[in-house]
């Protein structure tokens, strides 16, 4: 059955937001209602008075990066595709949330649609493109037909087609739906997926800039990226970078969830402190609990616990940790979680959706698997050194980023909870355990 998605709560200190500075406007999800409040003033402005050219360097100026999870500078990705040889060139808006614990790109598709169509069609404006794409994660029935009538009214005003706006620009987009795979997140898998092939991941290089979809030039963003381009162009973009704190540029939306007391889609600014997010924000723990970890990048960045949460969200300072921010996603756990038993389970979701196309990542996420299931060496030595050797051939040899970041959450596991896994394995029935050769 088709449930709204919940409206972002307001924002607790009431600090400058991007995405959502609107999101809250009853009706912001129609397109009278986001004409009301500034929609599609960024593109009028951008058909009149700038060049293509003028929209990438104000996009590259702002510093805005990629909100999907690895931080790709905008501008840059968008140069590449303007400068590719090759037509026609698509933009491609990964809506594919398939993160476990991230939850922003459905918020802000079902309140904001048109924000991210204003977006896509900057973007086309910008690198030549002609065509584009919504990719839609299956399980958000209501989004695809909340945005198949985002679409058709923004077509029907001439936001969309023929001659937008009666210039000579032209662009449509097009409404695509996945079939439940995580990995058609991955952006090359997505593009498989939408030629209707196998969605294994590409081999990159070469980059989607410049073989993309049909082989062509091809932007892929994430949804939220999509949606800061509009009010960038409309603010300016020194407006934007100022919202970061310190040396950091504009805001992310988190997607809170787990042992707190106000989950939900924050948009803070870049470099936030995560504790103020957790206890001011957020309300804290629940009555009588305690903070015992969080993740980082929905599960793609392992844990972060103890001194590691008076941490700083931004990419340079989570990198000093050995975690990422990735698409936002941060899910609490109190004192009353077995951390085994919830590593155990993300290992299990990376088991299952791993594409299987590279044996170290198809194989390793089972092993990881068992051994955080009970299998496994008998000693807490060899089974940390064989869960090393394992996220370590994982790491080198896996051809994305499900490989390369499941190892994350065993490796944080050893970090952090040392004495919660020798007390699964010394609790472990004799018939489970596997004696290591002489
Ligand atoms: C041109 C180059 N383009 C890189 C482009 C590339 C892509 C972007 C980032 O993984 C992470 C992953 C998940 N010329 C380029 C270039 N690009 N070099 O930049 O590329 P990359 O390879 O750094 O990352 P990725 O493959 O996009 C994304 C993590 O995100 N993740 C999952 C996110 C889930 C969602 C969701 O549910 N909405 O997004 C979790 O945090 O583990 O590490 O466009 O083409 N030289
Ligand atoms: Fe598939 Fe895993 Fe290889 Fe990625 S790393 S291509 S998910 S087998």
């Amino acid at each position: 059955a088709a449930t709204p998605s919940p409206l972002p709560p307001p924002n607790p200190a009431g600090s400058p937001e991007c995405v959502f500075a609107h999101i809250r406007t009853p009706g912001r999800n129609t397109l009278a209602g986001y004409r009301a409040t500034g929609g599609y003033q960024a593109l009028r402005r951008a058909l009149q008075e700038l060049t293509p050219a003028d929209v990438i360097e104000q996009v590259r100026a702002s510093g805005l990066a990629g909100r999907g999870g690895a931080g790709f500078p905008t501008g840059v990705k968008w140069q590449a595709v303007a400068d590719a040889p090759g037509a026609p060139k698509t933009i491609v808006c990964n809506a594919d949330e398939g993160e476990p614990g991230c939850f922003k790109d459905r918020a802000l598709l079902d309140y904001d649609p048109f924000a991210v169509i204003e977006g896509m069609t900057l973007a086309a404006y910008a690198t030549g493109a002609t065509r584009g794409f919504i990719y839609l994660r299956y399980e958000y029935p209501a989004t695809y037909h909340l945005l198949a009538q985002a679409l058709a009214a923004a077509r029907e005003a001439g936001y969309l087609g023929p001659q937008i706006l009666g210039s000579d620009f032209s662009f449509e987009i097009y409404l695509r739906r996945g079939a439940g795979a995580y990995i058609c997140g991955e952006e090359t898998a997505l593009l498989n997926s939408l030629e209707g092939r196998h969605p294994f991941p590409r081999n990159r290089p070469p980059y989607p800039v410049t073989h993309g979809f049909e082989g062509l030039p091809t932007v892929v963003n994430n949804v939220e990226t999509l949606a800061s381009v509009p009010p960038i162009l409309r603010h300016g973009p020194d407006w934007y970078r100022a919202l970061g704190l310190g040396e950091q540029a504009g805001t992310k939306v988190i997607s809170l969830s787990g042992d707190i007391q106000r989950p939900g889609n924050y948009e803070i600014p870049m470099g936030l402190p995560l504790r103020t997010l957790l206890y001011d924000w957020a309300g804290g723990p629940l009555p009588g609990h305690t903070i015992q970890a969080v993740t980082m990048a929905g599960l793609s960045g392992g844990f972060l616990a103890g001194d590691d949460l008076d941490v700083n969200l931004d990419d340079p300072s989570l990198r000093r940790k050995g975690t990422f921010l990735g698409a936002g996603g941060i899910m609490v756990f109190d004192d009353r979680r077995d951390m085994v038993q919830v590593a155990a389970d993300a290992m299990a979701f990376f088991a299952h959706e791993s594409c299987g196309k590279c044996f170290p990542c198809r194989i390793g996420t089972q092993r990881l698997h068992e051994r955080l299931d009970g299998g496994g060496p008998s000693t807490w030595e060899a089974w940390q050194q064989e869960v090393a050797d394992l996220g370590r051939t994982m790491r080198a040899l896996s051809a994305c980023g499900l490989g390369q970041a499941a190892p994350m959450v065993t490796d944080s596991l050893v970090r952090y909870f040392p004495v919660q896994i020798q007390a699964h394995l010394a609790a472990r029935p004799a018939d489970q355990v596997q004696h290591e050769k002489e």
